[in-house]
């Protein structure tokens, strides 16, 4: 049975030390191994960003996509081959700017795989811009007197494109993540994990780990109604202190399951080579 080290490359992590990456790439590869998958069962697609350049890290099948095409590349992955299970990374500027679009219509589409959007409230790679989650004040880069914008809530905006799962984890607690993980990557359709990620160079270091201890606190998963779209909203909406854990949760037929040719089969094992095109064509003329 595959440990999380065999989930993981010899290659030396280009994150800045301490940063939040570190947490969650310990959480999903210890996941994968609870859940008893090997490497060749996992594919993870990859944006551009601090979080995608962890496509060097992880030892499974990968994709480094372009910045906000991580979702359409997981999306073609998983209808190719459902027998996978298909995680997509992305940051908040690629999933939430770039990739928003995508992270809307997946929501409503769901597509039996995982989102992870790793939120460091800043355009990182890059050198700090302010990005969607930036918050209002915040100087950066690009905001040189304070943002002016408003910033988005993803959890929010999951549950109301109609996401079938919609958890928060925190990157310092990597025993609560990893168990977020594994429920979001058993979850029968598209869920969405919002990753609070630590950025220690374009925020203060200190700073940012002192706020999201003291606000951070965990949902209490025995009676947190996890089936009240509305309740889940007003949770994720909290800004005083700061709720982790799974927010929502249903069970809705997932897009792949609208096909009946993919229940036996999946699309890349049925054969091409005799496949006769000419009823097809004549039906275009
Ligand atoms: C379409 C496109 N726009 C902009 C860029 C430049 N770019 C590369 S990485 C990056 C920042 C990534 O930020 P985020 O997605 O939040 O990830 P992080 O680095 O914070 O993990 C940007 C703007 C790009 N590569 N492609
Ligand atoms: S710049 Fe920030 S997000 Fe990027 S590796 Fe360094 S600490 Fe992590």
């Amino acid at each position: 049975m595959a440990q999380a080290k065999d989930f993981q490359t010899n290659n030396k992590p280009t994150w800045c030390p301490a940063c939040g990456n570190y947490g969650s790439y310990a959480a999903l590869t210890q996941a994968f191994a609870e859940l008893g998958l090997e490497p060749h069962q996992v594919v993870m697609t990859f944006d551009i960003g601090c979080n995608g350049n962890g496509a060097n890290n992880y030892r499974l099948y990968g994709f480094h996509s372009l910045h906000g095409r991580t979702i359409p590349v997981a999306t073609a992955v998983k209808l190719a081959n459902n027998d996978l299970t298909v995680v997509a990374l992305s940051g908040d500027g690629g999933g939430y700017g770039e990739g928003g679009n995508h992270f809307l219509h997946a929501c409503r589409r769901n597509v039996n795989m995982t989102l992870i959007i790793h939120n460091n409230e800043r355009y990182s790679l890059t050198t700090g811009q302010t990005s969607p989650t930036t918050r209002l004040g915040d100087k950066t880069k690009t905001a040189l007197v304070g943002s002016i914008d408003q910033p988005l809530n993803g959890p929010q905006i999951a549950l109301t494109a109609g996401a079938t799962f919609v958890a928060r984890g925190f990157a310092d607690d990597t025993a609560s993540l990893k168990e977020i993980y594994k429920r979001a990557l058993t979850h029968k359709g598209f869920s969405v994990v919002e990753l609070l990620q630590p950025c220690v160079i374009f925020y203060d270091a200190k700073n940012i780990r002192d706020e999201y201890r003291s606000k951070i606190y965990k949902l209490d998963s025995k009676n947190w109604p996890t089936n009240n779209r509305q309740a889940a909203y007003q949770k994720a909406g909290e800004t005083a202190r700061l709720p982790i854990g799974i927010f929502f949760q249903e069970a809705r037929p997932t897009f792949e399951s609208h096909f009946k040719a993919l229940a036996n089969q999946t699309l890349v094992s049925r054969p091409t080579e005799k496949v006769d095109l000419t009823p097809f064509l004549k039906e275009l003329k």
